[in-house]
């Protein structure tokens, strides 16, 4: 059976120095349908039954640029068996933000802590086993660069599609979660289980590329709106605002609890 893994990061964060280690010259170039953005996918070395597809480097999967609308059709459309998150370990509080976004999916996810040569020698240490729990995934620390802990992500990221299991992830607030689950229930309780939150979540963001997608009807828009605007009320922001900060919010607690910048400069007197 072909597996299909999709590699997800922001740009920079090693995504390509990634890919070429794990498909080594066993790479197809192309596009993605209907827009001249590159489409790269490999076969993972030595095991020829696993296609890598290398998405174009995002921040977010909001629908605003044309690499975030080409990274999320694949992912939402396709539905990859596993997504491979890389995320550079410099720069962890930053890319995180995509990871809260890809847990959502339904999808499993792997997350490789990119750039871990840098992060040691600043003498920055990440709590790897409490970001695992809290994100509910695999955390796999890498130096793409270097070529260590590559095909241990792999092979994680190849045990996630095998086991197809996703784990539960972080909550919203209680009147964003009564919303969410007012609109799981009334717009989207026809899709498998494992996609509900997702749509919910771009539902009440009240994205245009989804509710495009969905076509809901005129009266069960304006019952959802009722809960939306109920929540933006009670926030005093927009519904896409409310989602962003509660994210940041989220991983500022992430952050920490995972992670212990080295303090520079301090003299001790003993
Ligand atoms: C340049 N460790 C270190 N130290 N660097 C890494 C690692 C790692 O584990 N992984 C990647 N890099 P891309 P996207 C560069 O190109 O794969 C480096 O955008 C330079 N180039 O080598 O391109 C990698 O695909 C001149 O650095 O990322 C690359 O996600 C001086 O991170 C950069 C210094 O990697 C981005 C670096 C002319």
């Amino acid at each position: 059976m072909e597996l299909r893994i999709a590699l997800a990061g922001n740009p920079n964060s090693g995504k390509t120095t990634l890919f070429n280690s794990l498909t080594g010259s066993n790479q197809f170039v192309g596009n993605w349908p209907g827009v001249t953005v590159e489409k790269k996918e490999g076969k993972l070395k030595k095991h020829s039954g696993v296609i890598l597809t290398d998405l174009p480097g995002i921040y977010s999967l909001s629908p605003y640029t044309l690499e975030e609308v080409v990274a999320r059709n694949y992912l939402i459309g396709e539905r990859p068996d596993a997504v491979l998150n890389i995320v550079d370990g410099t720069n962890l509080e930053r890319n995180l933000y995509l990871t809260t976004q890809l847990t959502e999916l339904g999808i499993p996810v792997v997350i490789a802590v990119n750039m871990m040569d840098v992060v040691r020698r600043n003498g920055d240490k990440i709590n790897f086993s409490e970001l695992s729990r809290e994100l509910g995934c695999r955390v796999v620390e890498i130096s793409a660069l270097k070529g260590e802990g590559v095909m241990e992500a792999a092979q994680a990221a190849i045990d996630a599609a095998k086991s197809a299991k996703t784990l539960p992830r972080h909550t919203f607030s209680g009147v964003v979660e009564h919303a969410l689950a007012h609109i799981e229930e009334a717009a989207v309780h026809h899709m498998p289980a494992e996609q509900q939150r997702w749509y919910a979540v771009k539902i009440f963001e009240r994205d245009e590329k989804v509710l495009e997608q969905l076509q809901l009807k005129p009266d069960l828009l304006s019952h959802i709106e009722q809960d939306i605007r109920a929540a933006e009320e009670e926030c005093d922001d927009d519904a896409e605002s409310i989602i962003t900060n509660e994210r940041y919010g989220y991983i500022a607690s992430l952050m920490e609890s995972c992670y212990r910048k080295k303090k520079a400069g301090m003299l001790t007197t003993s």
